[in-house]
């Protein structure tokens, strides 16, 4: 759950978040879809995004129980990307239990991802807004998008810099983009202020993913590294760490298994790298932040002193990110 070290988050936002309640709303849903997803993907989480979605909303001046569906359907979508990267990795484990796929199978996890990402759908549907719907449907083929890049580049072992960053774009940006867009849409913000909040939500996607790229080679999480390597797949960590050790890249590029190639040196000043890149995009979020508050005023009822006290944990959020150690 939710860092109680955040203190400028008003309380009743937190507790929305808390009591948001995980589950498909179709009452026709197949109970044992429901209990299957209820006990591993839709459990637990930081729940980040949803956070996230209201804040930004609260920013844009809007009440967070016009946010509850919004903000519902994106953490949903996230764990609908769960439930089908489980299988993608062939993962045993995700949250410290055992994974989707481990608890069922793959098949029963693809089926359930898809059944979350279709009642999510349904659900957004009934606000009534389309381009809401589109926003949506673009940030699940984005992700899917993601996905697949990752896994060409996985077969092909061939990486760049900026394919690391398009994957990285589409497979988190996008749905941190969500969480700032669609509040800003509610908010009936003018299309130049939605594009502020798409940028916000870009940057903060891409410095969470490169932070989470350095904590898979943190003390206390040295996850799933050598199980990314073998499959071939490769962060922005590993991407420095083999530019740092021109003799692994060649091994690495001409097929050699992870767990022969894998070495500690240069590690850290790969993470280092990675950590820098991850505060500039952190540097542009606070900069977006202070032009957007510099131009709501214009366009809704709250006034500048309400703007500069929604910002602060806005600002918060983004240098908890920075310093994220889990
Ligand atoms: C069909 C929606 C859909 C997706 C299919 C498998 C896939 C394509 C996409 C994978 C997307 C994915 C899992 C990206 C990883 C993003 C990421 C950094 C997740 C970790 O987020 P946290 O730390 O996790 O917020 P918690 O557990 O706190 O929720």
């Amino acid at each position: 759950m939710i860092p109680k070290f955040l203190t400028t988050i008003p309380p009743e936002l937190l507790g929305r978040v808390r009591d948001l309640e995980m589950n498909t709303s179709s009452e026709s849903c197949n109970r044992s879809i429901n209990q299957l997803l209820q006990r591993t993907v839709l459990l637990g989480g930081k729940r980040l995004r949803p956070l996230l979605t209201y804040l930004c909303g609260n920013f844009f001046g809007v009440e967070a129980s016009g946010l509850d569906v919004h903000a519902k359907a994106i953490e949903m979508v996230h764990a609908a990307s769960l439930s089908h990267d489980d299988v993608v990795d062939g993962a045993k484990t995700r949250r410290g239990k055992p994974s989707i796929n481990a608890e069922s199978s793959n098949k029963h996890a693809v089926l359930a991802g898809d059944y979350l990402l279709a009642d999510v759908i349904v659900e957004l549907t009934k606000q009534g807004s389309l381009e809401l719907v589109a926003e949506m449907s673009k940030v699940i083929q984005a992700l899917a998008e993601g996905e697949w890049i990752q896994l060409d580049a996985a077969e092909t072992r061939k990486y760049s810099r900026e394919l690391i960053e398009v994957i990285a774009e589409k497979k988190t940006a996008s749905v941190m983009s969500w969480c700032a867009v669609a509040p800003a849409v509610v908010a009936e913000m003018p299309e130049a202020i939605i594009g502020y909040a798409r940028d916000f939500g870009y940057h903060l996607g891409l410095a969470f993913q490169q932070m989470d790229d350095t904590l898979d080679f943190s003390g206390n999480s040295k996850k799933d590294h050598l199980l990314d390597l073998e499959n071939g797949v490769i962060n922005a960590v590993l991407y420095e760490w083999l530019e740092l050790n021109p003799e692994l890249k060649t091994r690495f590029l001409a097929g050699e298994s992870a767990t022969t190639l894998w070495s500690e040196r240069h590690l850290d000043q790969a993470v280092s790298v990675v950590e820098a890149r991850a505060r500039d995009h952190l540097d542009k979020c606070l900069g977006l932040i202070d032009i957007m508050a510099k131009e709501i005023p214009q366009h809704s009822s709250l006034s500048e002193k309400q703007i500069l006290k929604a910002k602060e944990p806005l600002i918060e959020i983004v240098h908890y990110l920075g310093r994220r150690t889990y």
